[in-house]
């Protein structure tokens, strides 16, 4: 497959809640829309990085640049077999694991579609409809928390996690599992604590949580597994897995038992496939994690989901609850907490040119 050209977009989404986390809130999402061009097919992707730098470094002007004055150019013009060649090609640019997902994403699309295949085949998966659950931002009270995980449960979800913080922790995961007392449950931290917390954890363990998301610091794993030996409940490791290597490492030291993958932050589709197996021959879990995609990125993440060790409920709600209008024409909605794999080629999504075009703040062509 023949990259002969490629279109850049960035588009701002309004959300249609307010997303607050332990790093800052949310009331929209910035997402470059890439499309690749070759042998007379169209490959899309969505980034997943925040504007900002809170969550992991990268950002949104940064992969824009990334992506227009080196990545792309690297890759234009060139015939690659498959995504293991693309990778060829960028393996040697370090780090920037989100930008260059988004390079492979649209390549997967593309080299797909020229096979005629949907992604989850291709990867192959075992699943045509994925187990999923919601991820409920920090909310004004604890009765507005306790009203959203009440409708969350109604809906069919079949995991709630809630967002902590500290001063916002123990009380609330107490108080929600004694209003819910068979619910799967569990928190996220994102990285809001560090070993000095300790006994917070431990007061966590009375909530009988499924897990605790990302307690400590970003980059870290050792802290991560001197709490995990100081604690009954399990930890998932959100931030700090950014490949294969940091998963082996992470589950050989015993930092957590559980990774919430998320394709954008390994680097891509290749990368998530090796953490799966990585996980697996631990005997480990994984479950898909969401940056609150639109509807690229999301189909992307249920073809993955696919795979046979995304065993726990995943973060890839349906598209209805993020936008009032989506960008792609196929709807991603979950019923009784199964969201089903889209079976067209590639991704199998259409894009909605013209909201795309409105929601468009800047764009580039690179291409002869
Ligand atoms: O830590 O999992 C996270 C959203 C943005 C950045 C980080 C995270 C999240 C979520 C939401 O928890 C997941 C989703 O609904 O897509
Ligand atoms: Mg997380």
């Amino acid at each position: 497959m023949k990259i002969e050209a490629a279109e850049l977009r960035l588009i701002s989404l309004p959300l249609k809640f307010r997303f607050e986390t332990s790093f800052g809130v949310q009331t929209q999402r910035h997402i470059i829309v890439l499309t690749l061009y070759g042998e007379g097919l169209e490959g899309y992707a969505e980034t997943v990085m925040e504007y900002t730098p809170h969550y992991r470094e990268e950002t949104i002007p940064g992969a824009w640049a990334l992506l227009q004055e080196l990545l792309i150019p690297k890759v234009l013009g060139k015939d690659f077999a498959n995504p293991e060649q693309l990778w060829g090609e960028i393996a040697g640019f370090r780090g920037n694991k989100m930008t260059k997902a988004a390079l492979e994403m649209a390549f997967w699309d593309l080299w797909c579609k020229s096979l005629g295949q949907p992604l989850w085949k291709v990867l192959g998966g075992v699943r045509t409809e994925i187990p999923v659950g919601i991820s409920l931002g920090i909310e004004p009270s604890l009765e507005a928390t306790l009203e959203k995980v009440g409708q969350g449960l109604a809906q069919g979800y079949k995991r709630i996690k809630l967002k902590i913080k500290p001063g916002w922790d123990v009380k609330l995961a107490l108080a929600v599992r004694e209003a819910y007392p068979e619910a799967n449950l569990t928190v996220d931290a994102n990285s809001a604590y560090s070993l000095n917390d300790i006994a917070t954890f431990k007061a966590l363990d009375a909530a009988r949580l499924d897990y605790i998301e990302q307690p400590l610091a970003f980059d870290d794993i050792l802290d991560h597994a001197k709490l995990q030996a100081a604690i009954s409940t399990s930890i998932c490791l959100d931030e700090s897995i950014t490949s294969p290597e940091d998963a082996r490492k992470a589950l050989e030291i015993g930092a957590g038992r559980v990774i919430n993958l998320k394709p954008g932050r390994v680097g891509g589709i290749l990368a998530s496939r090796k953490i799966h197996d990585i996980t697996q021959s631990y005997g480990l879990p994984v479950w898909m994690g969401g940056m609150l995609e639109a509807g690229i990125g999301r189909a992307a993440n249920i073809h993955v989901a696919t795979l046979p060790m995304f065993i726990k409920p995943g973060d890839t709600s349906s598209a209805s609850r993020y936008w009032q209008e989506d960008i792609i024409e196929e709807p991603l909605e979950a019923t009784g907490g199964l969201m089903p794999v889209p079976q067209g080629p590639g991704l199998g999504v259409t894009l909605k040119r013209d909201l795309i075009q409105s929601l468009t703040e800047k764009s580039a062509y690179i291409g002869k």
